[in-house]
């Protein structure tokens, strides 16, 4: 049987770290495509030649042709250039609709039968155009940014009640924005509700929301607050370690239920629009939608967050 392939549109920060998961893993043979000469060739010859190390069996090939990328299982992209300190998400859609639109034409040619996962930001709209170009089914185009905005949620969490991270669960909804929904209500800890334990720890029902708020705040301006100390980039090995996750629920057909931004036909109200919300992933994508009632405030928050998502796929030109 052959091995599995994954593609890598785009060599820099979060491609390079995607290129090195995937072979620790042996998660597949992986070709990394870059328009820099050299880039995607270095760094998957850098990451070749240390499988005698770290123990793992699996071709890496950098490549500035799109022909490499035959065959490929799943794709991954992260083509576009990342924010600056003071840019928003949505300052990039200009510049990155442009490198998406190539970027979509080369899958589309070149690797047709393939899972897309699109990291480039602006998230939701950079996903919305891939699949517009590529034509592909809505449930093998995705986008990643509910896991990594989940999982920064319950790293907060994590630190503030002293617990194990594993133990933690929350999720975010919404686009990949400062409106996104970080849902309080599920947040737990092996079950028992957040909240509960924050208004044991401080006897107090206000403290404990005002702790709660703050968690909520800085999980909506975590990617931001890894810019402003990075001064030179984004965020890139929780960005990667959460495609990842995703990838490998597709390849290994897991049917994990991760936050994904999906296509959605009328689920939570939305109809026509990419937006995260919990999926089943596996070896056909999108397998389902894990649809739940929202209460009057979290559709309010996640009404907001999808006018926010239609008003920047709504200003591509
Ligand atoms: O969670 C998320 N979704 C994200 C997304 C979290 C953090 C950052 N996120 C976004 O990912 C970020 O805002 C960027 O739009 C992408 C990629 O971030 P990265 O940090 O990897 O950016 P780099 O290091 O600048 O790498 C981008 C690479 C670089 O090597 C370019 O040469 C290449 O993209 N590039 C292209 N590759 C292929 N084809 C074209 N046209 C092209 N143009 C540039």
């Amino acid at each position: 049987m052959a091995r599995k392939k994954i593609a890598l549109i785009g060599g820099g920060q979060i491609g390079g770290v995607l290129a090195q998961l995937c072979a620790l893993r042996e998660l597949g043979d992986v070709v990394m495509f870059d328009i820099v000469e050299g880039l995607p060739q270095g760094k998957m010859l850098d990451i070749a030649e240390v499988g005698s190390v770290d123990g793992f069996d699996c071709c890496l090939k950098g490549t500035n042709s799109y022909e490499d990328i035959a065959g490929a299982d799943v794709v991954i992209v992260t083509a576009g250039l990342p924010r600056k300190p003071g840019m928003s998400r949505d300052d990039l859609i200009e510049v990155n609709s442009k490198i998406m639109t190539s970027v979509a034409e080369g899958i589309k040619a070149h690797a047709p039968n393939s899972f897309v996962i699109v990291i480039s930001n602006p998230l939701d709209a950079m996903v919305t155009l891939c699949q517009k170009i590529t034509g592909f089914p809505y449930n093998r185009v995705i986008g990643q940014a509910g896991v990594l905005d989940s999982a920064r949620f319950k790293t907060f969490i994590a630190w503030e009640l002293g617990v194990s991270v594993k133990d933690v669960n929350a999720m975010t909804l919404g686009g990949h924005g400062d409106d996104m929904v970080p849902l309080v209500r599920y947040a737990s800890v092996n079950g028992i509700p957040v909240m509960e334990l924050l208004e044991k720890k401080y006897k107090d029902k206000a403290k404990a929301k005002e702790i709660m708020d703050a968690m909520v705040k800085r999980t909506r301006g975590a990617g931001g607050e890894v810019v402003a100390l990075l001064k030179t980039g984004s965020a890139f090995y929780s960005p990667a370690s959460s495609a990842i996750c995703m990838a490998e629920s597709i390849l290994k057909d897991q049917k994990r239920v991760l936050p994904t931004c999906a296509f959605l036909n009328g689920e939570f109200g939305v109809k026509g629009f990419y937006v995260g919300v919990p999926c089943v992933l596996g070896a056909n994508g999108v397998e389902a939608i894990l649809e739940f009632e929202l209460d009057a405030e979290e559709q309010a928050m996640m009404d907001k967050s999808v006018a926010a998502v239609k008003e920047l796929v709504g200003s591509m030109k």
